[in-house]
């Protein structure tokens, strides 16, 4: 991983009782559609399967603003309140936090970085997502790993569909 795109997700150490990892997905798609995609912090729905519905309880989409998503049914959780670190459109990261909620994934963070695929850095992007996470009780931090790898790993597979769509889109638009 390049020292530029490491430095974004190099969290804090995490103690005893938090676990940490990081999923990389690559998409047929320019960055800049990717990231149209990611920065849109009041819609997870647009890529985001497990979620119902998304509602803002403050702010506009910009930094500090606070969520509250609602998730399908069939997943040990029932909502999620998020609050919005980092959204840098120069840097395209995007990072956020989880502030309440009924679930069991206490003060998760996650960084989100999107960047031109060096092998095609016009047509192709590559996409990091890592997090840290308090282990529930009961859990240990690979069960907890692997849970939540699963969810990252859902949600990148449907966003790269999402932004190749989104591309073969404009293309045919001739844009
Ligand atoms: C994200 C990432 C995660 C979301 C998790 C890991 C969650 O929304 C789901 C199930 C849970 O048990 C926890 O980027 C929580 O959304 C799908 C409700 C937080």
């Amino acid at each position: 991983v390049p020292m530029e795109v490491a430095r974004h997700h190099e969290h804090a150490e995490p103690g005893s009782g938090r676990c940490c990892s990081a999923v990389v997905q690559h998409v047929a798609a320019p960055a800049a559609a990717v990231w149209s995609v990611v920065r849109r912090f009041d819609q997870p729905q647009a890529y985001k399967r497990f979620v119902r519905s998304c509602a803002l309880l403050a702010g506009d989409g910009g930094v500090g603003t606070l969520r509250e998503v609602r998730v399908v049914s069939g997943l040990p959780a029932a909502s999620s309140r998020e609050r919005l670190e980092i959204l840098d459109d120069e840097s395209h990261v995007l990072s956020f936090r989880v502030v309440g909620g009924e679930h069991r994934l206490k003060n998760y963070l996650s960084v989100t970085t999107v960047h031109p695929s060096p092998s095609a850095p016009t047509t192709a992007t590559v996409v990091v997502e890592s997090y840290v996470v308090d282990v529930p009780p009961g859990n240990t931090p690979e069960d907890t790993r692997v849970f939540v790898d699963t969810i990252v790993k859902c949600n990148l597979q449907s966003l790269a569909k999402t932004a190749e769509k989104l591309a073969a889109g404009a293309r045919a638009a001739g844009s």
